[in-house]
C-alpha cells in the first residue's frame, strides 16, 4: 500500500522469495509501508549499504522507524505484536509454511491443510501480495 508520507515501516524485499511472507503480513496489517527492492541476481544483498541493514545478506529485513528486524518469521511475530489489533499472531507464518510446504511436496496434502490454504487464498491481503510480487517479477526485481 503506497503512501505519500514516509511510512514508519519499510520492507527490504526481493520477489519472489521468502520475503513474500512478510509482504503478505504487511498487507494483512493494512498499515502504510514502503518497499525497497533488493535485486538478488545483481548481488545487491551483499553490498555494504544492505549489509549494514542485515549482516547476513538475506531478505527480508524490516525497518520500523529505525528498529531493524530480520528473519521472516521474526518479522511476522514482531509485526503481530506491534500491531495487536490486527489479531494476526503466527497466522501468516503457519499459513505460508503450509502453502509453500505443499507446493514443494514437503508436506502431505491432508484435507485439513488443503481446505485451510484454500480459505487463505481467498484473503484479499494474500491476493494483493501475490499481485504485487507478480508485478515486481515482471519488472525483473528478484
Ligand atoms: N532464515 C531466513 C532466510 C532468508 C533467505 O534465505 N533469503 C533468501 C531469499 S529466499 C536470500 O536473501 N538469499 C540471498 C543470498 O543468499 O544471497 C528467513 O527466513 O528470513
Amino acid at each position: 500500500m503506497p503512501n505519500e508520507q514516509k511510512p514508519r515501516l519499510k520492507l527490504y524485499h526481493a520477489s519472489p522469495s521468502r520475503s513474500s511472507i512478510t509482504l503478505w503480513m504487511l498487507e494483512e496489517l493494512g498499515e502504510p509501508y514502503a518497499i525497497e527492492l533488493i535485486d538478488l541476481k545483481k548481488g545487491e544483498q551483499l553490498e555494504p549499504a544492505y549489509l549494514a541493514i542485515n549482516p547476513m545478506g538475506k531478505v527480508p529485513a524490516l525497518d520500523d522507524d529505525g528498529i531493524i528486524v530480520t528473519e521472516g518469521a521474526a518479522i511476522c511475530c514482531y509485526l503481530a505484536d506491534a500491531f495487536p489489533k490486527a489479531g494476526l499472531a503466527a497466522d501468516v507464518v503457519i499459513g505460508s509454511g503450509l502453502r509453500w510446504g505443499m507446493l514443494f511436496k514437503l508436506l502431505p496434502e491432508w484435507p485439513e491443510f488443503v481446505a485451510y490454504t484454500r480459505r487463505l487464498a481467498q484473503r484479499p491481503a494474500l491476493q494483493q501480495q501475490i499481485a504485487r510480487d507478480e508485478a515486481f517479477a515482471r519488472q525483473g526485481a528478484g
